[in-house]
């Protein structure tokens, strides 16, 4: 498939190392994905589900214990420990790859070894770049060829070139305590090994897109980004992008492919989706700041994906999709907690059990999920495969804050939004063990995935904003999660949100009046459209905007301890907007 010197030798060294049977090169053809799901299921390593209701559809149970990334066996293997910083784990590289490649070797014997070249983003588009990964699970190879652009096509566009990143992947004996997930950022490296999980294994995904990209973009004075990146179009035709990044569990995916309320689309409003998990952005030719979704697919939660919270992901996953750890129902169709009010009561649960819906132990995995191309979502933007990307008006930052955020507002400059994606924090909520209510600091969403030092992530953010100048996006933060004093949710959120986009937008083209407060700038509570909105009135909005200084005060304290914990690392800018904010709530 390729003459390239580079890639055919670094493959001869990986036979060397894990001795495959076989190796088998994916071209990206559908007649060998289509042989490679016969043989997946024929060894049991997928089950065919029901092609009359799930079409191409499949249907894979992981190994229980490799059900989610692994934090803390996810190591940044760069030369110096301080260039991985205080938020990642790290190890030395030669120590790395002598302990990997002493877990790899020989773990392909009886095994084929399957070369997967991918491209992250459209084939071709200079915002795109290529991978190869090397793995010996099928499942892998089929849910790389969703989730990226895979084939011939890619080694074609690579060339003789060196610049592409390598990756190995040993599923071994998904043995949990050798499990480990390795990004070498100056070898342009990824190992993965002893897991079948997502989010470890697919490398293009949060180890090449993420953690060895955002190294990558530092040097090369572009950004890497955990954000979802959607289109608001209005009734004339007009399209206005914007990126967001959130936390966990605060509905980005919902976001990314929001449906607007009914008044809004009675007018012509559309929504239109580009990504829902990365965005990659470099200044275009025109000075501005241009995004793509490197990903080819979703891979998205399935618990409380249903007809009402994302019509757009439900009907993304109705055919040729993979679905992992969820219900399995008689009739080879598919069920999980929050799809509909009638679970199943003859199923198997994610484990393969039979499973009693009564027993109040959930049946689908609370992390299993969809593997989907992004074709098939209804709301895909037609921008989608654009090499350019698109242009970016505004990038948002968000987080599920009880009481201290507002719902929106907006940075005062392009350093006041760097400090307020810095601060971004989430608080914990009963869904997961532990105390609820703790904030947990997750600067930009990117917590799990600098590839780098966070503190020179953001002296990089802060240079990004120079080089933009006054052609670089507005900054705004949301927070759809304010309660009453009796824990309900204020403000209606899912498409509702729309009128808080509406408001951004508005700002960004200059025809919205806002009013200046300690933290930026707020709308004036008439200017969030509440046209339609049961029990919201511009009281609410008038509460959901409130600020109360002695939290805000605690908030800045909070981000002053990140900062100290990162150390010299943090721009001195950074520190100079924590103390400005403090000197105006103080006021
Ligand atoms: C994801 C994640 O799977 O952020 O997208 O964990
Ligand atoms: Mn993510």
């Amino acid at each position: 498939m390729t003459n390239n010197k580079t890639i055919l030798a670094w493959i001869d060294e990986m036979k060397a190392l894990v001795n495959p049977d076989q190796v088998v090169w994916i071209d990206g053809s559908e007649e060998q994905l289509e042989e490679l799901r016969k043989e997946a299921v024929e060894s049991g390593e997928m089950i065919k589900l029901n092609q009359e209701k799930l079409p191409g559809c499949y249907y894979h149970r992981t190994a229980p214990n490799d059900v989610a990334r692994v934090e803390d066996r996810t190591l940044i293997c760069s030369r110096k420990e301080e260039d991985a910083g205080p938020t990642n784990h790290w190890k030395e590289p030669q120590e790395a790859y002598k302990m990997l490649y002493d877990i790899a070797r020989g773990s392909y014997k009886g095994r084929t070894m399957y070369v997967i070249p991918y491209s992250m983003g459209p084939v071709g588009s200079s915002l795109a770049k290529i991978g190869v990964e090397l793995t010996d699970s099928i499942y892998v190879v089929l849910n790389m060829s969703i989730m990226t652009r895979v084939g011939q096509k890619v080694m074609d566009v690579l060339g003789d070139s060196n610049d592409w990143v390598r990756g190995l992947h040993c599923k071994c004996d998904v043995d949990p305590e050798k499990r480990w997930i390795c990004q070498f950022p100056e070898d342009n490296t990824i190992i993965s090994v002893n897991s079948a999980y997502g989010g470890n294994v697919l490398l293009g995904k949060k180890c090449f897109a993420l953690r060895i990209a955002s190294y990558q973009a530092k040097n090369e004075g572009w950004m890497a980004e955990h954000m979802l990146i959607l289109g608001v179009e209005n009734p004339k035709g007009e399209v206005k992008y914007v990126c967001a990044a959130f936390p966990s569990a605060c509905g980005k995916t919902n976001l990314a492919m929001m449906i607007p309320p009914e008044g809004y689309r009675a007018k012509g409003y559309k929504v239109w989706t580009v990504g829902d998990d990365i965005a990659w952005m470099r200044k275009g030719p025109d000075g501005r700041l241009y995004a793509i979704n490197p990903e080819n697919g979703f891979f998205g939660v399935a618990p409380g994906t249903s007809e009402k919270t994302n019509p757009n992901a439900l009907a993304a996953t109705r055919k040729n999709t993979i679905f992992t750890n969820v219900v399995l129902k008689p009739d080879g169709t598919v069920w999980w907690e929050g799809l509909d009010k009638n679970p199943p009561t003859d199923a198997l649960n994610w484990k393969g059990e039979p499973w009693d819906p009564a027993s109040g132990v959930p049946g689908a995995h609370p992390n299993s999920r969809f593997t989907s191309p992004a074709v098939n979502c209804p709301c895909i933007s037609s921008e989608f495969e654009n090499p350019q990307g698109v242009p970016i008006s505004a990038i948002i930052f968000g987080g599920r804050r009880a009481k201290t955020a507002p719902l929106v507002y907006q940075s005062f400059s392009w350093a006041h939004g760097v400090y307020v994606g810095s601060a971004m924090a989430s608080e914990t909520t009963a869904a997961a063990a532990g105390a609820v209510g703790v904030v947990r600091r997750d600067p930009m969403a990117m917590r799990p995935f600098f590839g780098y030092n966070v503190g020179d992530y953001f002296a990089h953010w802060l240079e990004m904003g120079k080089k933009l100048g006054d052609k670089a996006p507005k900054i705004f933060n949301v927070n759809w999660f304010r309660t009453d004093d009796e824990g309900h949710f204020i403000w209606p959120g899912f498409g509702d949100n729309m009128r808080v986009l509406m408001w951004i937008l508005k700002r960004c083209k200059g025809e919205a009046e806002a009013v200046e407060t300690a933290i930026g700038y707020e709308p004036k509570p008439e200017d969030i459209d509440i046209t339609g909105l049961d029990g919201v009135t511009v009281d609410t909005i008038k509460g959901l905007l409130d600020v109360d200084k002695e939290l805000w005060l605690e908030d800045v304290k909070g981000v002053e301890e990140l900062y100290a914990q990162i150390g010299d690392h943090v721009p001195a800018e950074l520190h100079a907007e924590a103390a400005a904010l403090r000197e105006r709530l103080s006021k």
